[in-house]
């Protein structure tokens, strides 16, 4: 059984964050460890605006002894780290292991909040994450951000955006565009230094999305931890997150979620030796 860490912030409504992660892993057939960085909580009374509370240093770094008490892990995936000292405390631990495949999903901005991270934690992900990155997984907003371009509103400001951040260290950029490009389909870009991959999936016309992100993220590690390619990886992870994107469920009246179990449970099911 391959061991995959989530290190990552709570999202108590299960459709984002180490939750969706964890249940990735399980849908996947690999064992997920976590170490939590914070916790986000919605407040329903204030139009669901979140706020995020942070775990304390000391707290991870436990966490962190726990999970690598019995080795290394396969695979690992960043998301919401909550403060920069949490981020510096994850490089290290990640700079220990360097056969671990890492996936940074560099959380910055949340579909329910312009911006969660201080801008202190945008400069700490470029400075200790990204170079420790066999892939990263920005959005359009974050790809923008880590690529200081601003607004990326086509696939050609994407591959710029990508260069940039392949420059930053990471091995491979997948840049999302999603629903935020404005195409007909959903279109993502991975670049690996060399050649860009358009990959394009049916656009789901739904607000269940949310989770989205983190799904993907958590998808692509447990892939690498069975032994995919970063292609591959990319590929299936991306057929998974779109069947749980067409199979959201409602869950309360304010956000739709991704079901996880979709890929698996309504359209296909992953082999233990799938390729
Ligand atoms: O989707 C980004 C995200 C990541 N991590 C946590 C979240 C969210 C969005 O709500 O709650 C914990």
């Amino acid at each position: 059984m391959k061991k995959v860490l989530t290190i990552a912030g709570s999202d108590s409504t299960g459709g984002a964050g180490l939750q969706a992660d964890l249940k990735t892993f399980e849908e996947y057939g690999v064992f997920g460890f976590s170490s939590l960085t914070s916790v986000v909580t919605m407040d329903p009374a204030s139009g669901w605006s979140h706020e995020v509370t942070e775990m304390p240093v000391d707290l991870l770094e436990k966490q962190l002894i726990s999970v690598f008490a019995g080795g290394p892990v396969a695979a690992l995936k960043t998301g919401m780290m909550g403060n920069e000292a949490n981020i510096a405390l994850a490089s290290e631990y990640i700079g220990k292991y360097p056969e671990t495949k890492v996936v940074i999903d560099p959380v910055i901005a949340c579909k329910g909040t312009a911006q969660i991270l201080q801008p202190k934690s945008v400069a700490a992900i470029k400075e200790y994450l990204l170079p420790q990155a066999l892939v990263t997984t920005p959005n359009l907003v974050e790809a923008g951000i880590l690529s200081e371009l601003g607004d990326l509103t086509s696939v050609a400001d994407m591959k710029k955006a990508a260069r940039s951040i392949f420059q930053q260290g990471a091995k491979h950029v997948v840049v999302k565009g999603g629903h935020r490009l404005g195409s007909e389909k959903a279109v993502d870009l991975l670049y690996d230094g060399q050649d860009f991959i358009v990959l394009e999936n049916e656009l789901y016309q739904t607000d269940r999305n949310h989770g989205a992100g983190c799904t993907f993220a958590a998808a692509i590690t447990a892939g690498l931890a069975k032994g995919l390619s970063v292609t591959a990886a990319v590929k299936l992870a991306k057929d998974f997150v779109a069947a749980a994107i067409k199979n959201g469920v409602e869950v309360n009246p304010y956000v739709g979620h991704v079901w996880h179990g979709a890929y698996n449970a309504a359209e296909h099911r992953i082999t233990p030796e799938h390729q």
